[in-house]
């Protein structure tokens, strides 16, 4: 005891000494830096007054992730994130489909590797088009295990960063190689695409979709644009499950565009970033994009594994060009590696791996679309339940578009400010166009949305 405080004296008197030594030292040195301090602040010091980028003003939010970051700050236990279009359970938990964590699993056992077909547990670099079972994959799951397109080797398909990046790939490509530079978008449409297109060199026109009054297709709008757009120009068609309006053109509606676009010889370039998710069968929500296949003419396609397979952070997806002959599309694929290489060289392996374990092995691509089908059913629920809800409370409106309405997004009709209250009396985030995703609903707060929304239009219509 005698022996710890004498020593605890003892480095207490160490340290103090060790602590005047050092004022000393600091003392000396801030005297010697003042002497010449302009003449080093000058030539080397990197804090001499305002920083260069002094200039740069704050950016504002994205429409759609910045609604996340103003749920995570609300204290509020009754808050609900609608914004997003990412899938929660009932319990409003995020979902990793129970097949993903049997890919992953397996990934990690796989002892002996087999090398050339699945490598998650390896980490080397994948080619620059990405993992090449994967990309065989994908393009067949669009475009159908027999499509004859397939067969005579008239597709490319590269491995990209979701969606997003596979637009932005497909986009510098037609910027650089293909003779029209002008993108039509639906009107409206997801609020990343006029971005992603003009960056990547395109010009950007939009394409009449939506009529607000019959909360339904504008359909004789949209054929008065495509025809009357310049021939060769491209447009941008989403897949399935229109994002935001959740409206799709019916079969015989596609059949006419595809008419149109050919003779006009516009250019399609497929967003597939909810295929499963619309009707519940990956098959149906693949139809319009091989019905322009079918016909021999070239498009583009974007596929996403994000929502269909909760994949959203892996950022697997794949671009897919369509070409009229095989050695077009293996020139093309050339030109697409160029594209990719200086942008981020090559894509990560873990995602598309454990897309290529589930696409690849019958059993597993059943239990995918058991799993991707309960997605897309819970979904449809939803749907009935806050229909159901909203007619209980004789909330003024003809609410059936919300049961009518496609995939992961209801589009209210609910105006800005009606967002902001709901926000702002409700604790309910959602995209100021009013767009809700259903995904993010369950039994349990049906009820809180249909009070909000009641409220929302009964107070400001
Ligand atoms: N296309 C569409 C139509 C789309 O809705 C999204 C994502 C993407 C592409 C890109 O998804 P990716 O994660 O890159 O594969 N939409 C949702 C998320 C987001 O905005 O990033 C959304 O609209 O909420």
């Amino acid at each position: 005891m005698g022996h710890g405080v004498e020593s605890f004296g003892d480095n207490s008197v160490a340290a103090s000494r060790r602590l005047s030594t050092l004022a000393r030292h600091l003392e000396a040195s801030s005297m010697a830096e003042s002497e010449n301090v302009g003449l080093r602040r000058s030539l080397t010091s990197g804090f001499d007054g305002d920083s260069v980028f002094a200039h740069v003003v704050k950016a504002p939010e994205d429409p759609i992730l910045g609604v996340t970051i103003a749920y995570n700050k609300d204290p509020s236990p009754v808050k609900l994130n609608l914004g997003v279009g990412a899938y929660r359970t009932e319990e409003g938990k995020p979902l990793v489909l129970n097949v993903v964590r049997r890919a992953e699993q397996l990934l990690i056992n796989d002892r002996q590797a087999k090398l050339s077909v699945l490598v998650s547990r390896v980490k080397e670099y994948l080619p620059i088009v990405g993992l090449a079972e994967f990309n065989k994959l994908s393009a067949k799951l669009m475009f159908g295990e027999d499509s004859p397109a397939i067969r005579k080797n008239r597709v490319t398909t590269v491995q990209c960063l979701s969606g997003t990046g596979s637009l932005r790939v497909g986009g510098e490509f037609l910027a650089r190689h293909y003779h029209q530079k002008t993108i039509y978008i639906p009107q409206p449409t997801w609020g990343n695409h006029p971005k992603v297109f003009t960056l990547a060199g395109l010009s950007v026109k939009t394409y009449r979709y939506y009529d607000p009054a019959t909360r339904g297709l504008n359909f004789k709008g949209l054929l008065e644009d495509l025809d009357s757009a310049p021939s060769g120009a491209i447009v941008l068609l989403h897949a399935c499950a229109h994002n935001p309006t959740g409206v799709d053109p019916t079969p015989e509606q596609w059949e006419k565009i595809r008419q149109l676009m050919r003779s006009r010889k516009l250019m399609p370039f497929f967003d597939s970033a909810y295929q499963g998710f619309a009707s519940g069968s990956l098959d149906v929500d693949a139809q319009a994009v091989r019905m322009f296949v079918a016909d021999g003419g070239e498009c583009l396609v974007a596929q996403s594994y994000a929502k269909n397979m909760g994949l959203y952070g892996e950022r697997v997806g794949a671009l897919s060009i369509v070409c009229n002959a095989a050695d077009v599309a293996s020139r093309v694929e050339s030109q697409l590696k160029l594209v990719i290489r200086p942008m981020y060289s090559n894509p990560p392996i873990h995602g598309a791996s454990i897309v290529a374990t589930i696409l690849r092995d019958k059993n597993m691509f059943n239990e995918w679309t058991v799993e991707l089908k309960a997605m897309a059913d819970r979904i449809i629920t939803m749907r009935q339940k806050l229909f159901d809800a909203l007619r209980a409370r004789g909330t003024p409106g003809d609410w059936s578009h919300i049961i009518k309405q496609i995939g992961m997004f209801t589009f209210t009709g609910l105006n800005k400010e009606q967002v902001a209250f709901m926000t702002k009396e409700y604790h309910i985030y959602m995209t100021s166009d009013g767009r809700i995703s259903m995904a993010g609903l369950s039994s349990k707060t049906v009820p809180h949305l249909a009070d909000a929304i009641h409220a929302a239009v009964t107070r400001l219509s």
